[in-house]
């Protein structure tokens, strides 16, 4: 354990090092409580033996004073004091302290209650991992929940909170703010002819081409549903958004994804792309004319953006 010895008395301090050293703790040293409580402040302590007469501030207030700051964290604090009557010891155990032992110290009685209070250490470290190990299953949790599990990409919940989280930025900076929407064409036709394993795979190549050709940190791409994906792109005006999803078209059919005997059945995608300037009342309003121009695509004759 890291222990804390405060004392006034240069001669006590080192009597009861030599005694916890020989226990295998490590030892460091304040002279009274306003240097313990500066001590705790700025150091990890896993346990304080405190004498309770001390110049600046006694040993009781030192320890309110501890316990007010690490409110979170017990850690176990033992007194060392002349004054060895009930009234004292009740005094001691309401500032916070838990244990009390009368001076001058029994070696065996100090090293006893130091065990004692090492199981309160033993409990602590065990708390502190599982809190660690909860944080960690926490994050992992939080992480897995925005993924969609067969592309990697984003899921719709993340992208229905960041989408909103976005519109709102660009409405505060005056920024762009741009939504693609793809979806490819004919995909049950695509799904009838080599099977939905095969189809997976597809969607794992398109997600690839999306990945590859918006590689800014702050776009984010998901998949919105089935065989539709979308990407917000903040501050990415009309044209710049218009050239991106032209490549992805372009990249996603070059790719010649064939899944019949003639050359036309290829894999291809439709896309829309909107523009937020502050015309749109609601993010809702901005992914509806996403979709009309998706659908747009879709009637003239897909294989295409448009806006
Ligand atoms: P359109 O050009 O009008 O978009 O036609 P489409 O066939 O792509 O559209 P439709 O909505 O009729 O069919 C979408 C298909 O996408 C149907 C479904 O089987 C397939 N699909 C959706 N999710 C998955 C998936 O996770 N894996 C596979 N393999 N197929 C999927
Ligand atoms: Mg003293
Ligand atoms: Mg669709
Ligand atoms: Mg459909
Ligand atoms: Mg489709």
């Amino acid at each position: 354990m890291k222990i804390l010895v405060v004392d006034d008395s240069k001669v006590i301090r080192q009597l009861v090092a030599e005694c916890l050293k020989e226990m295998g703790h490590a030892v460091s040293y304040a002279e009274n409580g306003s240097e313990a409580l500066q001590y705790v402040a700025d150091q990890d302590v896993d346990l304080i033996l405190m004498d309770v007469e001390m110049p600046m501030l006694s040993g009781f207030e030192a320890t309110k004073a501890i316990r007010e700051l690490k409110k979170a964290d017990w850690f176990p604090i033992i007194f060392f004091t002349m004054h060895d009557d009930d009234e004292s010891f009740v005094n001691g155990i309401l500032a916070g302290g838990d244990a009390y032992l009368p001076k001058p110290l029994n070696p065996t009685r100090l090293r006893l209650t130091v065990i004692a209070m090492e199981r309160i250490y033993v409990m602590r470290q065990k708390l502190q991992t599982t809190q660690r190990e909860l944080q960690a299953a926490n994050l992992e949790l939080e992480r897995l929940s925005l993924r969609d599990q067969l592309t990697g990409l984003g899921n719709r919940r993340h992208f229905d909170s960041n989408l909103a989280m976005q519109f709102a930025l660009s409405r505060r900076n005056k920024a762009p703010l741009s939504l693609i929407i793809c979806d490819i064409d004919y995909f049950k036709k695509y799904n009838d002819a080599l099977g939905h394993p095969q189809g997976d795979g597809c969607l794992i190549a398109v997600a690839k081409v999306l990945t590859e050709q918006l590689a800014r940190s702050s776009d984010l791409i998901c998949r919105y549903g089935g065989e539709e994906f979308v990407a917000i792109l903040p501050d990415t005006d009309l044209q710049q958004a218009r050239a991106l999803a032209e490549s992805i078209r372009r990249q996603v059919f070059e790719k010649n994804i064939v899944y019949g005997d003639t050359e036309t059945l290829c894999v291809s995608l439709s896309l829309g792309v909107a523009t937020y300037v502050g015309q749109y009342r609601t993010a809702l309003e901005m992914l509806e004319a996403a979709d009309a121009a998706l659908y747009k695509a879709k009637q003239s004759g897909r294989n295409r953006v448009e806006v």
